[in-house]
């Protein structure tokens, strides 16, 4: 089946140009999983690759319902018209294919981002399902987005399962939305996720939620100090902001651009984004490892085998494991 596609030159000239259709062409190409589209989408990063890095890479996770999209709508319109940035959103859905509704939702909820015409661009979630193949294609993603020119970069991921470790691990910052309310059981939130975060914002702080959102603000700032400080020697704040009503927003970007000076001073900057390209390569390794091993016929048929034995108690699974990978 042969797809109409635009050749390699011609996708890359137009990220480069900032051509927001071109770019969403060549993001459908590096996402494809068939076998033809591996060398063009190859080629294109490859070319883009010097072009790209320069941009802040933003993560953003939370529950469903938090307040996600209405969060990046208003700081896209924020970053748009107050600091004269061009914005590009991608999201990370971890779900699988059945809830693909999130697309319609996100490109609704974020409408006033979605208007503009040049100076933002919203990439909605890729559908599949699996999430190891849809993170490693979002860090790709970054990079065609920050060759085309946006200046910042926000992934959105829901806050459940691995995504946040994968947001986390392609991101320069990493803000967890958490909803107004009392903090005393952490909403929840496991513990795991609150040592990645650079900053908390408490959403909804508005009308008969204000104060409610004041005392959580309190609460996980109380908590926070009972963590150990990070690597970075960063110490995560806690803020709270209203979407709705736009305000609080302009702090939280003060803040990411707080974060970015003292890492950057302290040299943390550079070597956060080392220590995610290493483990991006990693990553990439393990899963074309894993597809050579499966793909290869022979080695199929050995694993049905054995299989068969380690579950009749014939053979160990060490010894099995050890047969198949040699
Ligand atoms: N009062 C108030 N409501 C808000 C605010 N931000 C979002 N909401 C409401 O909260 C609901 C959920 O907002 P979304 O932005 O769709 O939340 P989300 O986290 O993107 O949700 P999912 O995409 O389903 O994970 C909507 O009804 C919003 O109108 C806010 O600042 N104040
Ligand atoms: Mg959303």
């Amino acid at each position: 089946m042969s797809r109409p596609r635009l050749p390699v030159a011609r996708l890359v000239d137009g990220v480069l140009g900032g051509n927001r259709a071109v770019l969403a062409q060549a993001i459908t190409l590096v996402e494809s999983q068939h076998p033809d589209d591996s060398e063009p989408a190859a080629a294109v990063l490859d070319a883009i690759l010097p072009h790209a890095g320069r941009s802040r890479r933003v993560g953003i996770t939370g529950v469903p319902g938090v307040g996600k999209s209405t969060f990046i709508d208003a700081l896209g319109l924020y970053l748009v018209h107050e600091r004269n940035e061009q914005v590009a959103v991608l999201s990370v859905d971890p779900s699988s294919p059945l809830s693909g509704g999130s697309i319609l939702g996100d490109k609704t909820r974020m409408e006033r981002l979605a208007l503009l015409d040049t100076q933002a661009f919203i990439r909605p979630s890729p559908t599949r399902g699996v999430l190891g193949g849809v993170a490693s294609r979002t860090r790709e993603a970054i990079l065609l987005c920050e060759a085309a020119g946006f200046g910042t970069v926000l992934v959105e991921t829901v806050g459940v399962g691995q995504s946040e470790t994968a947001v986390r691990s392609m991101t320069d910052f990493f803000l967890l939305l958490i909803l107004p309310g009392a903090g005393d059981d952490l909403q929840g939130i496991k513990r795991g996720i609150i040592e990645m975060v650079d900053a908390i914002v408490v959403t909804k702080a508005d009308g008969a939620m204000q104060p409610l959102a004041e005392r959580a603000r309190a609460d996980y700032a109380a908590a926070l100090h009972l963590f150990p400080d990070a690597e970075d020697g960063w110490a995560p704040p806690v803020l709270t902001c209203s979407a709705l009503e736009g305000r609080g927003i302009d702090r939280v970007w003060d803040v990411i651009v707080e974060h970015r000076q003292q890492v950057e001073a302290a040299g943390q900057f550079a070597a956060r984004r080392r220590r995610q390209a290493l483990a991006w390569l990693h990553e990439l390794l393990r899963a074309g490892l894993e597809t050579a091993f499966r793909s290869d016929p022979a080695t199929a048929a050995r694993l049905a085998e054995l299989e068969r034995a380690v579950e009749a108690g014939e053979t160990t699974a060490t010894s099995a494991a050890r047969e198949l990978l040699e």
